[in-house]
């Protein structure tokens, strides 16, 4: 019988690159005075979006509008927020709010139905205040807060999928992602990467290049080492509380004669 595409094509990984996070501007005195809320004090959008930016474009990421294997994309928000639980079925696959505080936010990534795929959850903490030099959290006067643009948070990750189901493999494949540009084109400001990069890069809109992602390839081979080097003490451990262990039983053995 021919295959319908439910069969699985084994041994091959395919991936499609995102970010995730948030983007958040602080309202002015007027924008407070016509909310519902007058103690809201910032706007912020928390999105889903692919990697690659549309050239020239403010918006971090989202040059591919990615329903083709996105089916929804769910949203939680703080219990402070009315029906905190966004469903999102079509791009964008954002939420847009105002509020005053920064909370976890947890983004559950449904896949289409034929690629058969289990949904994923990321978490993102909602930024709303300036990233500081030090790291340490630092609310600043409203008229420094204005000067210094949107504040953004964003996180690439890269949707891998295993063994893929046939019919789902070939949607991917016709859906190549846009590469990711090879040099900076903007400033980004990833103060975890460079703090000293923190006063250039007021008011840029980040965008994700190569580089990024090969510092992101180069954090996970880092993790991974830390880990081998771990087991391998854990391990050590574990051997010499075995012969403790044997010893302890030989002595216990021996009184009992
Ligand atoms: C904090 N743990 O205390 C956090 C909670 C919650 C923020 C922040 C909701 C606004 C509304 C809003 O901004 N919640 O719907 O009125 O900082």
């Amino acid at each position: 019988m021919a295959d319908r595409g439910g069969g699985r094509v084994r041994g091959l990984s395919i991936y499609r690159p995102i970010i995730y996070g948030n983007t958040a501007t602080i309202l002015t005195q007027k924008e407070r005075e016509t909310l519902a809320s007058p103690d809201h004090t910032h706007k912020w959008t928390v999105a889903v979006r692919s990697a690659a930016s549309i050239p020239d474009s403010d918006q971090v990421g989202g040059a591919d509008d990615m329903a083709y294997f996105i089916k929804r994309v769910t949203f939680k928000l703080h219990d402070t927020y009315p029906n905190p639980s966004r469903n999102v079925d079509k791009p964008p696959f954002e939420v847009s709010e105002t509020g005053w505080g920064e909370f976890e936010i947890q983004i559950r990534i449904t896949f289409v139905q034929e690629s058969g795929e289990k949904s994923m959850t990321l978490y993102h903490h909602l930024k709303l205040h300036p990233w500081t030099a030090t790291g340490e959290p630092e609310i600043p006067p409203l008229d420094v807060a204005i000067k210094s643009g949107p504040v953004h948070s964003w996180q690439y990750d890269e949707v891998v999928f295993s063994d893929p189901t046939q019919a789902f493999l070939n949607t991917l494949m016709a859906h190549p992602p846009t590469p990711l540009p090879k040099v900076k084109r903007r400033p980004v400001p990833f103060h975890q990467v460079n703090p000293a990069s923190l006063e250039a890069s007021k008011g840029g809109t980040p965008e994700f290049n190569t580089l990024m992602e090969q510092e992101e390839a180069e954090r996970l081979l880092e993790a991974k080492k830390k880990i081998a080097v771990q087991q391998e003490r854990m391990k050590n451990i574990l051997l010499e509380k075995e012969r403790e262990l044997e010893r302890l039983q030989q002595m216990v053995g021996e009184q009992g004669r």
